[in-house]
């Protein structure tokens, strides 16, 4: 359950971190775990196959996607009734899940340029909401969570190319020069909950020797009809599958436009084709 305070942190900011709603021996399993499957190779629902031998670290560690589908540690965390319980306070209504991913980040690999999770997942009416938890301390230096506090109220901004030298996604959203954007210091077991709205990414893994592990799961409120064809099936929190519609990859997106001296977002853009993994 939400308290009062992590509620009104969650609608006036778009986030909230839980601080350890999970223990840190859960934690930690769950990444021993994970480290043991990307040792063995390739899985389904990679985006990308494991390459052993590669420079770069994400070929080394790629994320995982979608192992709720054939791991049972995963799906037991996803459904999990702390996250059952936070969803819905934070919701106000029940959760279907959608998604699950394990970001490796080991020392030396890029982080994700700045995005919002609805450019993926499409969710219709409403959006998304993500629980990020930390499977390692994650600061700075190694390419914790970074967040643009209040920034769910923004509509779907229109993408531009992001800096491949320090993004593994070539996508990203512009936000006007001198936005805040808050670092996510967390340690293992905090879940950190933010609206799919939210602009947010990370940085590179800046240290030699610590890797920046997190799990995340996706879900959408009870009252969504459509969500991206990648995300099917939805489950309810029991496990059960809930029969939801497809929504299609069109519509409009904002752009920053200058009035009178101050930023706003004009809705004058339009949305092309993606590749909808998140
Ligand atoms: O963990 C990261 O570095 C980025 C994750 C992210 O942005 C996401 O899951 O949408």
């Amino acid at each position: 359950m939400a308290t009062r305070e992590q509620k009104r942190q969650y609608d006036g900011q778009g986030y909230v971190i839980a601080r350890k709603l999970f223990s840190t021996e859960e934690a930690r399993r769950l990444s021993d775990h994970y480290m043991e499957l990307r040792a063995k190779g390739t899985f389904p629902g990679d985006s990308s196959g494991v390459n052993f031998g590669s420079n770069d670290p994400l070929q080394r560690f790629p994320r995982m996607i979608h192992m709720h589908r054939w791991d049972k540690a995963s799906i037991d965390w996803f459904l999990d009734p702390r996250m059952t319980r936070m969803l819905t306070a934070l919701m106000e209504r029940e959760p279907f899940a959608v998604q699950t991913m394990i970001y490796f980040k080991p020392p030396k690999a890029r982080g994700q340029a700045l995005h919002q999770d609805q450019f993926y997942l499409r969710v219709q009416p409403g959006t998304c909401i993500a629980a990020w938890m930390a499977l390692d301390p994650c600061s700075e230096e190694n390419g914790c969570l970074r967040v643009v506090p209040g920034s769910q109220s923004w509509p779907l901004l229109c993408t531009t190319q992001a800096d491949l030298s320090e993004s593994f996604t070539d996508v990203t959203v512009p936000i006007p020069q001198g936005t805040p954007v808050l670092s996510m210091d967390m340690e293992p077991g905090d879940v950190l909950f933010f609206n799919g709205q939210v602009v947010h990414g990370s940085g590179p893994n800046r240290t030699t020797d610590r890797f920046r592990r997190s799990l995340i799961g996706h879900y959408v409120g009870a009252d969504a009809e459509k969500v991206a064809k990648f995300f099917h099936p939805a489950l309810r929190m029991d496990g059960s599958v809930v029969g939801l519609d497809v929504s299609d990859g069109g519509g409009t997106c904002g752009v920053w436009v200058d009035d009178k001296g101050k930023p706003v977002i004009e809705m004058a853009g339009s949305v092309g084709a993606v590749k909808r993994t998140e």
